[in-house]
C-alpha cells in the first residue's frame, strides 16, 4: 500500500525533485497564443502553467479549456489570486508570498478559494514562493504590496523555513520580465538548503539565460514572457530539455 502510494505521488508533475532540469511554460491568459501550446507538443515540455497577476479578459477556464484540447500536456494553475480557479486543470499551486508579511498573500487569499479548490477537486501542490529583487518593481510585487528580498541569506532562510511549513515546492521568483534572472549563486545556495523541488523563473528569455540558469541545476525553470513575444524559443531551447 505505502508502495503504490509513494508510486502515485512520483508520478504526479512538480512534487519530485527532477534529476534533469526541467521546462515549464507560463500562459497568461490575457495573451494565449495557441500556436505556443502546439509547439509545446514536441518540445519536451515539462507542463503548463496558466493564470496571470492582472486577468482583464475573464479567460483563464476557456484557456484551460482550449489548451487541454491542443496537448495531453499537464496543465498546472498559478493563480493570481483567488478567482483563478477551474476543475479542468489537472492541479493549483496553493502560493504562501513567504518573502512579504502581507497576511493576505500567506492565508487571506487562501481562505477565500479554500472551498471552491475543494469542490474542484484540483490536485493542490503547498508552494512557498519567494520574490526576489530582479531589478525592476515586478507586478507581483505591486499587487501584493510586499518586498522583494535582496539578502541570499535570507532567501536561503525563508526557503528552508517553507519546507518546515510544510511545503512541497520552493518556488523562487525574479518577477515577470525581470531584468536579472535569479543568480546561480543564490539557486545554488537554495537548493543545497532544503529538500524539496525548486522551481526558479522571471527574466529567463534567451538561450544564453537559459543555459547559463542550467548550470545551477533548478528541478523546474519557468518562461511566460519570452515565448509571448517569441514562440519560436521553445524550438531554439528545446535541446536542452
Ligand atoms: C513569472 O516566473 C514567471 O511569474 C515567468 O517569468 O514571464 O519573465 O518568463 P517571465
Amino acid at each position: 500500500m505505502r508502495f503504490i502510494i509513494m508510486n502515485c505521488l512520483s508520478s504526479y508533475p512538480l512534487l519530485n525533485k527532477a534529476l534533469q532540469t526541467k521546462l515549464i511554460i507560463l500562459i497568461d491568459p490575457d495573451k494565449y497564443n495557441q500556436e505556443l501550446v502546439k509547439l509545446a507538443n514536441d518540445c519536451n515540455v515539462y507542463c503548463i502553467f496558466v493564470g496571470g497577476s492582472v486577468l482583464n479578459k475573464n479567460t483563464l477556464e476557456k484557456t484551460v479549456i482550449s489548451i487541454k484540447t491542443i496537448t495531453t500536456i499537464p496543465v498546472i494553475i498559478f493563480p493570481g489570486d483567488e478567482t483563478q480557479i477551474s476543475k479542468y486543470a489537472d492541479g493549483i499551486l496553493i502560493l504562501s508570498l513567504l518573502s512579504g508579511r502581507n497576511a493576505e498573500y500567506l492565508i487571506g487569499k487562501h481562505v477565500k478559494a479554500a472551498i471552491k479548490i475543494r469542490q474542484s477537486k484540483l490536485k493542490a501542490i503547498p508552494t512557498g514562493y519567494i520574490l526576489v529583487d530582479g531589478g525592476k518593481k515586478s507586478t507581483t510585487q505591486k499587487v501584493t504590496k510586499s518586498k522583494p528580498l535582496t539578502d541570499k541569506k535570507e532567501i536561503v532562510n525563508t526557503a528552508i523555513a517553507g519546507e518546515l511549513l510544510g511545503k512541497q515546492l520552493i518556488y523562487l521568483e525574479a518577477g515577470s520580465g525581470a531584468k536579472q534572472t535569479l543568480t546561480n549563486s543564490v539557486i545554488k545556495a537554495v537548493k543545497q538548503n532544503i529538500s524539496i523541488p525548486l522551481i526558479v523563473g522571471g527574466g529567463i528569455d534567451s538561450e544564453e539565460k537559459v543555459k547559463k540558469i542550467l548550470l545551477s541545476k533548478p528541478d523546474y525553470i519557468v518562461i511566460g514572457n519570452a515565448f509571448e513575444k517569441n514562440p519560436n524559443l521553445l524550438t531554439r531551447i528545446k535541446p536542452f530539455f
